[in-house]
C-alpha cells in the first residue's frame, strides 16, 4: 500500500473507533452508568483520535538529500521543487511543514536571536509575535519557491555574538564555524520555520520535519532532545558517493539511534548508473554498499533503502515510470508507509483500548451486580408465595438484619479509604510538579554558578538522580496500593458476591525509561559540543539544561496523568459496588416491608421484577455486543505482530 492508501486506511479505522467510543458514552449515558469523571475520560480520548499527528523528521549531514527526498516523497505532484535544494548547505534552521483546514499557506520564522532569551521553541509556538510570516500562493510554484527559500537564509555577525547565542566557533572541525579576516561567522537566519501547506497527507495529520546538517543540528538541543525522539519515523540519509563518512557516524550515533522507527536511506545511487556497465553490476554494487551502510551503523540491510531522489522526483513529475521504479523511491514509500501507520495505529489503540474497555467493564460490573439483585429478589418473593403473615414479617426482619450487617462491615471500606487517600497524596507528592519544579530550581542555580564542564554536567546528572528517585518513591507507592486494593476486591466480592475485574496493573517503567534515553541522549550530545565550545558557554548550557528540564516535566505530566487515571480505575469500580449492593438492600427492604404492610402486591412486585431482569439481561447484551466491536477494531489487523514504535 501506498502512504496515501495506509493514511486512508487509517482514517477509515480511526473514524470507526471514534463512533464507537461516541456509541459507548451515549450508551453509558442512557443507562445512567456515566460518572462526570468517566464522561471526561471518554471525550479526552475522543479528542486524542482526532487531533493526532505523525511526524516523519529527516536528518542526515548536509546536501545528503534531505529536503530533495522530501519533495520526491510527498510534493511531487506540484510539478516541481517545493522545498529548496541545491548543492552546499540550503537547509539553515529545522523546518516542519504542517497543513490544517482553513489555515493560510505561509511560512512562518523564528529570529535566531530568540536563542539568546531562553525561551524554548515550544513556548514559542504560542507567541505569534515572535514569529515573523510569509504567506504565499501555494497555487504559484515562483510564489511558493520564493518564500520557502527563507529557510536557507543566513546572517553574518562578530564570532563573540554568534559564541553568545550558542554556536561553536573554532577551526570548522566537527562542524565549528570559521570566523572570516574581519571576524565574522555566518549563522542561519532563523531558529525553526514552520510552513503551513495546502496537501492531503499533510491535512491527514501528516507533519514533515526537514532538519539543517550537523553543526545546525547540534547547536539546538530542543531539535535533538524533543523533537527527533518523539518523532513517529525517523529517515536518517546517507549519500552512496560518500558512503558513510565519519560526521554521518557521529549524526547518527548522537541523533538517530536505531529505534524501531528508523530508516535508513541510501540517496543518490543515480550516480552509479554511468551507461557502461550493465545493470546487474551497478545493482551489485548498490547490493555491496548497503551491506557496508548496515554493517558500519550496525542495522539489518532490510532497513536500508537505496534510491535515488532526485531522479524519483523527475520521473514523478515527468510520469516517466521506468525511471520511477529504476529510482527505487516506490520500495522506500511502501516501507515508510508499512512501518508508520501501524506502529500509530497500536500506539493510539493501545491508549484507547485500555480505557474505553476498563470503563465498559465498570459499568458491564454494575450491570451484573444490579442484575444478581434482582434474581436474588425474585427468589426471595417467590418464595412468600402463600405464606402467612409470619413469615413475610420475618424476612423483614432477615433483610433488615442483612442491610445492618452490611452497612456495619463498611466500616472497614471507610478506612481503606481513607488509608487509599493517604497514599495516593504520598504518590503525588513524589511525582508532583512543585517537588520536580524545586529540584530543577537547585540545578539551575548550581549550575549557574558552575565555571567548568564537569560541575555542569554534574548539576545536570543531580537533577536526574533527584527525578529519578522520585519515580523510585512513586513506584514503591504504587505497589503498596496495589497490594492493598488487590486485598480489598478480593474480600468484597467475596462477601458480596460481586464481580470486579482484577485492578489495572500500572507502574512507571516506560517513564523511567524515557529518563534514561533522555539521560544518555543529553550525555552525548551535551559532551560533544562542550568539546568544541572554547568559551562562553552559558548560552548553551542554559539551553540544554532548559530543554531537558521541560522534558523531565513532560515526562513527569504523563506520569501523573497515568497515575490519576490508574487510581480512578482501582477506586471507582469498588466505590460504585459498594454504592449499589447499598441501593439493592434498601430496595429489597423497601419492598418486603411494602408487602408486609399489604402497600403493595406480591404478585405485582414480581413481575415488575421480572420486567427489569430482562431489561437488565437485553442491556448487558448491548453492552457485551460494544465492548465486542471496540475489541475487534482495537486488536492489530490480522496476520501481523503488533509493531512497537519508537
Ligand atoms: N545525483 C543526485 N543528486 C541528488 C539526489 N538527491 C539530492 N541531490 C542533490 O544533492 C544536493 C543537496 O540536496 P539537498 O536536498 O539540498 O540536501 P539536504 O540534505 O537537504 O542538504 P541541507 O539542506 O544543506 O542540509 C542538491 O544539489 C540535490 O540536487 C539524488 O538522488 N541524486
Ligand atoms: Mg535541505
Amino acid at each position: 500500500m501506498t502512504l496515501a492508501q495506509q493514511f486512508d486506511a487509517y482514517h477509515l479505522w480511526r473514524n470507526n473507533v471514534t463512533h464507537l467510543i461516541a456509541r459507548l458514552q451515549s450508551w453509558l449515558a442512557d443507562g445512567d452508568l456515566l460518572d462526570s469523571q468517566a464522561d471526561q475520560r471518554l471525550r479526552r480520548i475522543r479528542g486524542r483520535l482526532t487531533e493526532d499527528k505523525l511526524v516523519v523528521a529527516f536528518v542526515a549531514e548536509f546536501s545528503r538529500g534531505k529536503s530533495e527526498l522530501i519533495n520526491a516523497l510527498f510534493f511531487a505532484d506540484r510539478g516541481g521543487r517545493v522545498l529548496p535544494s541545491s548543492a552546499g548547505r540550503t537547509t539553515m534552521c529545522p523546518t516542519e511543514i504542517s497543513w490544517e483546514k482553513g489555515q493560510l499557506p505561509n511560512i512562518a520564522l523564528l529570529p535566531i536571536e530568540t536563542r539568546a532569551e531562553g525561551a524554548s521553541i515550544a513556548e514559542l509556538r504560542g507567541v505569534p509575535e515572535a514569529w515573523q510570516s510569509f504567506p504565499f500562493d501555494a497555487q504559484l510554484p515562483e510564489s511558493i519557491a520564493a518564500s520557502l527559500r527563507r529557510v536557507g537564509e543566513v546572517k553574518r555577525m562578530p564570532a563573540d555574538a554568534a559564541q553568545a547565542l550558542g554556536f561553536a566557533v573554532g577551526d570548522g572541525a566537527e562542524g565549528s564555524l570559521v570566523a572570516d579576516a574581519e571576524g565574522l561567522v555566518e549563522i542561519p537566519r532563523w531558529r525553526h520555520a514552520m510552513i503551513s501547506f495546502p496537501h492531503p497527507l499533510l491535512e491527514q495529520g501528516l507533519v514533515v520535519l526537514d532538519t539543517p546538517g550537523l553543526n545546525a543540528i547540534g547547536a539546538e538541543p530542543e531539535l535533538t532532545l524533543s523533537l527527533l525522539p518523539s518523532a513517529h519515523a525517523v529517515l536518517f540519509i546517507l549519500a552512496a558517493d560518500t558512503g558513510v563518512t565519519q560526521t554521518d557516524l557521529s549524526i547518527w550515533r548522537d541523533h538517530v539511534g536505531n529505534g524501531p522507527a528508523r530508516l535508513v536511506v541510501l540517496n543518490k545511487i543515480d550516480g552509479l548508473w554511468d551507461g557502461l556497465r550493465p545493470n546487474s553490476e551497478i545493482d551489485a554494487e548498490i547490493g555491496r554498499q548497503v551491506e557496508s551502510c548496515g554493517r558500519i551503523l550496525g542495522v539489518p540491510v532490510s532497513s536500508i533503502f537505496p534510491v535515488s531522489a532526485q531522479k524519483g522526483l523527475l520521473a514523478k513529475i515527468t510520469g516517466d515510470r521506468a525511471l520511477l521504479a529504476k529510482s527505487r523511491l516506490p520500495r522506500l514509500e511502501e516501507a515508510l508507509a508499512e512501518r508508520l501507520l501501524p506502529a500509530k495505529r497500536d500506539i493510539v489503540a493501545g491508549g484507547t483500548a485500555a480505557e474505553a474497555l476498563h470503563l465498559a467493564g465498570e459499568a458491564r460490573q454494575l450491570l451484573a451486580t444490579r442484575l444478581a439483585a434482582a434474581d436474588e429478589q425474585i427468589g426471595e418473593l417467590t418464595e412468600l408465595r402463600g405464606k402467612n403473615e409470619s413469615v413475610v414479617a420475618h424476612t423483614v426482619g432477615r433483610v433488615k438484619g442483612e442491610k445492618e450487617t452490611y452497612e456495619r462491615g463498611l466500616r472497614e471500606y471507610y478506612a481503606v479509604r481513607s488509608v487509599f487517600s493517604q497514599l495516593s497524596e504520598t504518590l503525588f507528592s513524589h511525582l508532583g510538579m512543585e517537588t520536580l519544579r524545586s529540584h530543577a530550581r537547585r540545578a539551575r542555580d548550581t549550575m549557574r554558578q558552575a565555571r567548568f564542564t564537569p560541575q555542569l554536567v554534574a548539576a545536570m546528572g543531580e537533577l536526574f538522580a533527584a527525578a529519578r528517585d522520585n519515580l523510585d518513591a512513586s513506584e514503591r507507592n504504587i505497589v503498596e496500593i496495589a497490594d492493598m486494593m488487590h486485598a480489598m476486591h478480593e474480600k468484597f466480592g467475596k462477601a458480596y458476591g460481586v464481580v470486579l475485574d482484577p485492578p489495572p496493573a500500572f507502574s512507571l517503567v516506560a517513564r523511567r525509561r524515557q529518563l534514561d534515553e533522555l539521560d544518555s541522549g543529553f550525555r552525548r550530545q551535551f559532551g560533544s559540543l562542550l568539546n568544541l565550545l572554547t568559551r562562553d558557554k552559558r548560552t548553551l548550557t542554559q539551553q540544554f539544561f532548559e530543554t531537558v528540564a521541560s522534558q523531565i516535566r513532560k515526562t513527569f505530566d504523563h506520569a501523573n496523568r497515568d497515575a490519576e487515571y490508574w487510581l480512578r480505575a482501582l477506586m471507582a469500580p469498588l466505590e460504585g459496588q459498594v454504592r449499589e449492593v447499598q441501593r439493592q438492600l434498601k430496595h429489597r427492604l423497601d419492598s418486603v416491608r411494602r408487602i408486609h404492610e399489604a402497600a403493595d402486591s406480591l404478585e405485582d412486585r414480581i413481575e415488575e421484577l421480572m420486567q427489569e431482569q430482562s431489561l437488565l439481561n437485553a442491556r448487558l447484551n448491548e453492552l457485551e455486543e460494544l465492548e465486542a466491536g471496540l475489541e475487534a477494531a482495537l486488536r492489530p489487523p490480522q496476520g501481523k505482530p503488533p509493531t512497537t514504535a519508537a
